[in-house]
Formats: structure tokens, sequence, C-alpha cells
């Protein structure tokens, strides 16, 4: 199974309740849960593995990896300050992206998306700066507060950027998406972010390639599912 882009939060407990549905009911078919970014609405630092949205999470994760399941996390662009404790305590694997997995005899790429957003270099500044080891060991080294002050900020700056950027600036470029499978040779990618589902057959140098995208979820789980059988 892939997912990406529930955006948990406690403000959430619509989505929140879908989770616990969908980890203990549906996800036990997969034997490996691929979690490809924004599973959280916010992630400050793995100081709020105590607060109760963060036990509901981490004690149905640990429940399906203790069921046998195989559980893969990417971060995103919400969730970065994912580390190692959140890793240790939810029972799963960190991956750096892009990870190739083979699915049957083919590679597919798998990402959270906002990499491949290139024409909106305001935020690919951003997201150079936030994603330097360096900019997280002095943001992680401060008060939670601050954190939390801070993450309310940006969020706010997001929300009001967004409107005055273009909707084709938010979604992936095309040449980003075909460097990135010419690179790999993977036979498609997998990913979420721009919350525009949808499935994408593409030419990349006379290749027929294919993009998957994942949806955001509300008050209902969103997966995709690969089979051995249909392929
Ligand atoms: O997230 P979303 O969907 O709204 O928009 C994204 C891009 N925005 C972001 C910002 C995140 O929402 C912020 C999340 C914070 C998580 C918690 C962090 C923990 C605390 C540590 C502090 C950071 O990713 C948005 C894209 C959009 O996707 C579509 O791809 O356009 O990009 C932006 O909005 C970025 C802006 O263009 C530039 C950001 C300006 C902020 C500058 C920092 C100033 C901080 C001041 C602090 C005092
Ligand atoms: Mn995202």
């Amino acid at each position: 199974h892939f997912i990406a882009d529930l955006h948990l939060s406690a403000d959430r407990p619509e989505t929140l309740a879908a989770f616990a549905r969908y980890i203990s009911g549906p996800a036990r078919a997969a034997n490996a849960l691929y979690i490809l970014g924004d599973l959280f609405n916010a992630w400050p630092g793995d100081d709020v593995l105590p607060t109760p949205a963060a036990q509901l999470v981490v004690k149905a994760l640990t429940s399906l990896s203790e069921a046998g399941g195989s559980i893969f996390f990417i971060a995103g662009n919400r969730d970065f300050l994912v580390g190692e404790n959140f890793a240790k305590a939810a029972k799963l694997t960190l991956l750096q992206e892009p990870t190739p997995v083979a699915l049957g005899s083919q590679t597919w790429l798998l990402m959270h998306g906002d990499s491949l957003c290139t024409d909106d270099v305001e935020y690919q500044k951003f997201r150079t700066m936030v994603r330097n080891p360096a900019w997280q060991a002095a943001v992680l080294a401060k008060p939670l507060v601050e954190r939390l002050a801070f993450a309310a900020d940006v969020r706010q700056k997001s929300e009001q950027t967004k409107q005055e950027k273009g909707a084709g600036i938010m979604d992936v470029n095309n040449q980003a998406v075909a460097a990135s499978l010419r690179a790999s040779n993977a036979m498609g990618l997998i990913h979420g972010h721009t919350h525009r589902p949808a499935h994408h057959i593409i030419d990349v140098d006379g290749r027929k390639c294919e993009r998957w995208v994942l949806a955001d979820w509300h008050d209902k789980a969103e997966w995709l599912e690969w089979r051995p059988d249909t392929g």
C-alpha cells in the first residue's frame, strides 16, 4: 500500500479516526506500507511523541508492524523533522527520497513529490533551507514552544503565498519528472504532495512510463495498492 498527505493533527479528529480504522482494517492485507510524506500536518520534532495525537498514530503503526507488516516512511514538507525516535517508537523504517522499489520485475521511484515542483522557485529555496541538517539541528535545539510558533508563522505565510501562486506553478514540472525517470531508468513514479490524484502515462525518450499521484485524506482512507496478480 502507498499513502500520503494524511495531514494528521489533533484538530482533525475525523482524519485520525479514518487512519485508525484503515490501520486496523485494510492495511492488514498489505505486507508493506509506504507512507510517502505529510503523515502529519506539522511535526515540530520528536519531542511531541507523548501528545495524545502522536500516541494514537504510534500505537496504530506499532500494532501494524507487530502483526507482521513492514512500514516505510519518506518525509514530506510538513514532517521533515520526523526523526529516529519517532521511527523507533512507531517501529518503521525511514527512507531517503527518491527510493527505488521493486514491484514484480519493475522498478518504481517513491517520493513525496515536492522536489518535482521546480517552477515554485520560492518554495524550493525554502525547501533547501529546511532540509539542511545544520539548519534542522539549530531548530531542534530551540524550545518546543518556539518551534510551534515558528511553524504557525510559516504555515500562515505558506497559505498567503499560495494564493498568489498560479495552480500550474504548484504542480510538478514535466522536465523534472522526466529527468528522475531517465536517471533511474524506473518504470514510473509514485508520489503525493499536489493533492491531484491521477494516473498519468508519459513518454520518456520513447519509453512508456507512469506517474501515480496519491490522494490526500479527509474523513476516509485513500491508498494505492499494488498486487502481484494484477501488476
Ligand atoms: O504546506 P502547504 O501545502 O501549505 O504548501 C506547500 C509549501 N509550503 C510549505 C510550508 C509548510 O506548510 C510549513 C510546514 C511547517 C511544518 C512544521 C515545521 C516544524 C517547525 C520548524 C519550523 C519550520 O512547505 C508551499 C508550496 C506548496 O506546498 C505547493 O507546492 O507552494 O511553499 C511555500 O508556501 C513556501 C513559500 O513560498 C516561502 C515560505 C516563506 C516562509 C519564510 C520563512 C519565514 C519564517 C519566519 C519565522 C519567524
Ligand atoms: Mn506535501
